[in-house]
């Protein structure tokens, strides 16, 4: 075929995923100070973020679960608009894994709409209320309720990962501006940075019949190089994922895009966190 390449130009390992599992289950943070790694996700509506936490929930309970609520409809305005925190049940006695997430409300074309540059910059430092409801007409300060004037390690971000979809036409040239401001800051701060190519089902027909196809397929190698040079993000830092949506149980391919994401965001917070 003229669509797909021969062999993979990454390598993975398919239909194996009990290591990454353990590797997982056996996590803990190397600073002793850090309850949990704080991933933030953030990136345009639609892109999948809820989806992601939804499907890492699901992947590490081993069956499907509906606790990030992603949203299904089709609305301009975002879903995510309050800074929640996401934990991950472990076993059925109150614990959770020792990582968490966090996703930020869409960032929409043009000015009052998404979460404001500054906001995500306070989200960033650990400023952030949990259960805080974004206001897009004016950024937190200190002294305002939802802000956290002097932050634990765990509040945190520790590693920051956009989301972005596959199937997006064209990338918008302001949320795209929006999303280099949100990497500076980060970058300012030292804080990795991953990048998630998600819908990769969608945005290719090889990848929709077979996932396995994913490092295969010319056209998402395109689309992973392209999303690598304008937003800055280095090649072996973007991973395609595609998230559980339409399924109604588990899937070892879709499972294994997942746990590896997880697993190299996981490593680069953990490192982060390891230097506060
Ligand atoms: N086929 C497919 N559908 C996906 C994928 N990821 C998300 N979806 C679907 O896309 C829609 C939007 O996903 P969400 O997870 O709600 O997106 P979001 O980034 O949280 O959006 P906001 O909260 O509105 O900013 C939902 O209907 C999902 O089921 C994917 O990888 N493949
Ligand atoms: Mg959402």
């Amino acid at each position: 075929s003229f669509t797909v390449l021969r062999t993979s130009w990454r390598e993975i390992t398919w239909g194996d995923n009990k290591n990454a599992l353990q590797y997982l289950k056996n996590f803990r943070p190397q600073n002793e100070e850090a309850n949990h790694i704080r991933v933030l996700l953030y990136g345009p509506v639609g892109a999948g973020k809820s989806s992601f936490i939804n499907s890492v929930n699901n992947v590490l309970q081993g069956r499907m679960t509906n606790e990030a609520l992603a949203s299904n409809t089709t609305s301009d305005q975002s879903f995510t608009k309050i800074y929640q925190t996401y934990q991950i049940k472990k076993g059925s006695k109150g614990n959770f894994y020792p990582f968490v997430f966090n996703d930020i409300m869409g960032l929409e074309d043009g000015d009052g709409r998404g979460v404001r540059t500054d906001d995500i910059k306070n989200a960033l430092k650990g400023h952030v209320k949990d259960g805080y409801k974004f206001n897009p007409v004016s950024p937190l300060s200190d002294g305002d309720h939802g802000y956290t004037s002097s932050p634990s390690i765990s509040d945190r971000v520790h590693v920051l990962v956009c989301i972005y979809s596959a199937n997006a036409a064209q990338m918008n040239q302001s949320v795209l501006q929006k999303m280099r401001e949100i990497r500076e800051a980060a970058s300012e701060l030292g804080i990795p940075q991953l990048a998630i190519l998600s819908h990769v089902d969608e945005a290719c027909g090889e990848t929709e019949r077979d996932l396995k196809n994913v490092y295969k397929s010319k056209h998402l190698k395109k689309k992973m190089g392209d999303f690598s040079s304008s937003l800055g993000i280095p090649m072996n830092c973007i991973l395609p994922v595609k998230n559980y949506s339409h399924e109604i149980q588990l899937n070892s391919d879709v499972t294994t895009l997942i746990l590896s994401a997880l697993r190299l965001m996981i490593d680069f917070g953990d490192d982060y966190a390891d230097k506060l």
